[in-house]
């Protein structure tokens, strides 16, 4: 059906036929100090080749936009709606910068990365449809989102309504969304890990409970629900580096979505926690590179990094693993000083 033949012909065109309208609500300028000037710190925003990609497709889906539909039907829906490529297109657009995380991350691990990313507010087309959040009544608690290759990713209404920005996104970065980031259309919620709000190649949204229906990850051991974790990461310098006795940049980014970054503390070896200099908050949906002038001393070290976010929770020390809701613990990189 919407996948096409075998060389995705008719979808690559699609796709090149696409110009993007600019955003209604664009997103609010970058502050000019978002970005930390240390070289090895990851860029704020991620370009789209660099993006982490985290699917089960063994093939990426070829999507042709112009045979795409999604239909929003399930408890709760009063009106279903089936959308074109182009009706999404002709309705209000915002453009809002989101980091995106996997669940499977290990603490310090790739699976992270920023985009600046254009779609329609997917609350708007809920409230179209009759769709009220469970705290206003209404009876559906869960949104289990389909891709064309089958997966499904259930999110919580509550919070897909509740202002944030969740969008069905069309753009990343200025252009259509690649085929590896779901092209044509995909969800993206802030705050909540991949595997429960991110669905790529999106084609169905059915509104049920999370009573009456498992979704992919979740029959698989993973949590039902999973808000982002406030984590920390050391970009630079690297694992096993040998720097100079001298001041050594220390650098890296800290995420908790929706909840936002308050503070970044470094600590070498055992000593006590001292606090990095932040760059500017993009928002509360985006990571936060920091930075940090370590006079470094000759001889192994190890520096360890933690986070606290805006609610003023510092990050735990307690390490668990990845399943079933995120890796907990904080990042320590060991270097030696010559
Ligand atoms: N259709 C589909 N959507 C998906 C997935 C998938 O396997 N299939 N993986 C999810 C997971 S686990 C994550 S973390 C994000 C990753 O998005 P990205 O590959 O664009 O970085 O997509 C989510 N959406
Ligand atoms: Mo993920």
């Amino acid at each position: 059906r919407a996948l096409s033949g075998a060389s995705g012909r008719e979808a690559v065109a699609s796709r090149e036929n696409i110009t993007l309208p600019p955003p209604d609500s664009g997103a609010p300028a970058l502050p000019r100090r978002a970005r930390a000037r240390v070289e090895g710190v990851s860029p704020f925003t991620t370009p789209n080749s660099d993006f982490y990609r985290v699917d089960t497709g063994l093939v990426v889906p070829k999507v042709d936009a112009t045979a795409w539909r999604l239909r929003i039907h399930g408890e709760g829906v009063t009106r279903e709606k089936t959308l074109t490529f182009d009706d999404l297109l002709r309705r209000e657009l915002i453009e809002r910068d989101i980091t995106l995380t996997c669940v499977s991350n290990e603490v310090g691990g790739p699976y992270v990365g920023n985009a600046r990313w254009i779609g329609v507010r997917l609350a708007d087309l809920l409230e179209e449809c009759g769709v009220r959040p469970p705290s206003a009544g209404g009876p559906a608690d869960q949104l289990v989102a389909r891709s064309v290759d089958g997966m499904t990713i259930g999110s919580p209404v509550e919070d897909v309504m509740d202002g944030r920005d969740a969008m069905l996104a069309v753009g990343m970065n200025g252009e259509p969304l690649p085929f590896d980031h779901g092209f044509p259309v995909r969800m993206v919620v802030p705050g909540l890990y991949g595997y429960v709000s991110a669905c790529k190649w999106i084609e169905d949204i059915e509104l049920t409970t999370f009573d009456s229906y498992d979704a992919y990850w979740v029959k698989r051991g993973w949590a039902r629900e999973a808000p982002i974790k406030t984590q920390s990461r050391i970009d630079t310098p690297k694992p096993f580096a040998r720097p100079k006795a001298d001041t050594v940049m220390v650098a890296g980014v800290a995420w908790a979505q929706h909840r936002g970054i308050d503070k970044v503390e470094i600590r070498v070896d055992d000593g006590p926690w001292e606090e990095a200099v932040l760059a500017a908050e993009d928002s509360r949906d985006t990571w936060r590179q920091w930075s940090y002038a370590w006079r470094a001393t000759k001889g192994g070290h190890t520096l360890t990094v933690r986070a606290t976010d805006r609610t003023g929770e510092v990050q735990t020390d307690r390490r668990t693993r990845t399943v079933p809701d995120g890796a907990s613990g904080r990042h320590s990189v060991v270097v030696t000083v010559d």
